[in-house]
């Protein structure tokens, strides 16, 4: 079902809903700023900012303990919004029941990112300063999605010092501590077969002078000498695309067994004898389908696998791209009018605005909830569906659930925590929520 109007939708859930979530009209009190809607004939519409006016949120803040919070962001045009619920102690909902199992535990999470590419910052200096000030303000503050970290450029280039003057206040804004990690793409030319950024080219034979001045050269003193710490390396973006005739952007090929001599041998000894020793090192950083003959390759040599903190799968990021790890930023020319799908955040440089596409948005769903530190746990349904959930503990206890409804049927969900009790409420059709809730 669409919803013409917000307020539609809002008489109609609460009626569903029977009382048991009460919906905040004001979601957007305290200083926080609706979406200013525009459609460009999509399924969806993007939120508009320009220099004096962006949509924000209000600072992350915790449910009562008894109550839950409700983020909802939907197709028909709903970002972010709040309602409160209370946590019942019986279990009154007949739909489908998702219980938390917070014994099972998965990974911990390390962060959320957006790559703060030369493309990206280009394009935010383009805008006025108060518009770019807003649009940095929607990514890193606690307004925005979050203070997520983000993935760096590899080279001082031309640009350097430029980039700096967006690069550096992104960090200050950031309210929790931003992990760095970078990722090189082509090596000077002269290092390589091929002779040329792009291309079928790889390092010359390792150990030798190019190995260990590439090594060494590796742009970690570059950014130290701005104070810019990172927390990890990959040691290549996408090696096998320099393994392929006429690729056409920069690239440098690394063959498994290319990649574990040039760590062995090269890349592992020379950072551990350097002033980044703390700096974490990651392999692969290509497709998944490479796994796990990659990782056995480098990892059966010993001394590939001691200078290694592990692996960095493209699928992982391009899930990540999704929310936008490689390219934070587009002009608007790249998709014009704006794609539902892209990255998070559209810049028309010429009108002096910026969209923040629905991908904004769902991104915030997660980085704007989930602290790093934070460890996925069980959730378990009651029935076979169609719902996309992921359920997290905060280091601290609170929980976090995300639903995701792909789809446009509406779904009266229960949320049972074994330790506090039930959430009732409704998964609409075409709509992420985020659910938050105390523990203790
Ligand atoms: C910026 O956006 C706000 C809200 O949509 C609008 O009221 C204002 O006129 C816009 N300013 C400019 C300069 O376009
Ligand atoms: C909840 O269920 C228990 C039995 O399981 C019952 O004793 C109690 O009255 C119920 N409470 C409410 C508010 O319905
Ligand atoms: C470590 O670095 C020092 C000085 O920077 C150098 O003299 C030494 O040879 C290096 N050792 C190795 C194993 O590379
Ligand atoms: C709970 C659930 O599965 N929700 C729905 C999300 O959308 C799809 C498509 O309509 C439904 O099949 C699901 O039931």
């Amino acid at each position: 079902m669409e919803f013409s109007s917000p307020l539609q939708r809002v008489s109609i859930m609460a009626a569903s809903l029977t009382g048991l979530l009460l919906l905040q009209a004001a979601s957007w009190a305290s200083g926080a700023h609706p979406c200013v809607p525009k459609s460009f004939g999509y399924s969806s519409v993007v939120c508009v900012c320009n220099a004096t006016y962006c949509d924000s949120l209000d600072p992350l803040t915790f449910p009562a303990l008894g109550t839950f919070s409700r983020y909802e962001s939907t197709r028909s045009g709903r970002r972010m919004e709040l309602s409160i619920g209370t946590i019942q102690a019986n279990h009154t909902g007949t739909g489908l029941l998702l219980t938390l199992k917070p014994e099972e535990k998965f990974q911990k999470v390390k962060g959320f990112g957006g790559a703060m590419t030369d493309a990206a910052a280009l394009n935010i200096l383009a805008l006025s300063p108060s518009a770019q000030s807003l649009l940095l303000k929607s990514y890193f503050s606690t307004e925005g999605d979050g203070g997520f970290p983000c993935t760096f450029s590899p080279f001082p280039d031309i640009w350097f010092l430029s980039l700096w003057k967006i690069r550096l206040p992104s960090l200050q804004l950031a309210h929790r501590p931003v992990s760095l990690f970078a990722s090189p793409w082509t090596s000077p030319t002269w290092l390589k077969t091929n002779g040329a950024v792009n291309g079928k080219g790889h390092s010359r034979v390792t150990r030798d002078i190019y190995h260990q001045t590439w090594a060494s050269t590796l742009f970690l003193d570059a950014y130290a000498e701005h104070r810019l710490k990172f927390w990890a390396v990959t040691v290549e973006n996408e090696p096998s695309a320099g393994l392929i005739s006429g690729y056409p952007f920069q690239c440098l090929g690394f063959t498994p067994e290319h990649q574990r001599d040039f760590i062995a041998r090269d890349l592992g000894p020379t950072l551990a004898n350097s002033t980044h020793r703390d700096v974490q090192l990651l392999m692969l950083d290509d497709q998944r389908l490479l796994l796990p003959h990659w990782a056995q390759v480098v990892l059966a040599d010993p001394e590939a696998a001691k200078g290694l903190c592990g692996l960095q799968v493209l699928g992982a990021e391009r899930e990540a791209r999704l929310l936008g790890s490689r390219s934070a930023v587009q002009p608007q020319h790249y998709h014009e009018p704006p794609l539902p799908c892209g990255c998070p955040i559209i810049v028309d440089i010429a009108k002096d605005v910026f969209y923040k596409q629905p991908m904004f948005y769902h991104l915030g769903h997660f980085s704007k909830f989930i602290p790093e530190g934070s460890q996925r746990v069980g959730l378990v349904a009651s029935k076979k569906n169609d719902l996309e959930t992921v359920a997290l503990m905060h280091p601290d206890g609170s929980a976090v659930v995300v639903v995701l409804n792909r789809s446009s049927k509406d779904v009266p969900l229960t949320i049972k925590d074994p330790a506090m009790g039930f959430l009732e409420t409704i998964s609409p059709g075409y709509s992420i929520h985020t659910y938050l809730w105390r523990r203790q």
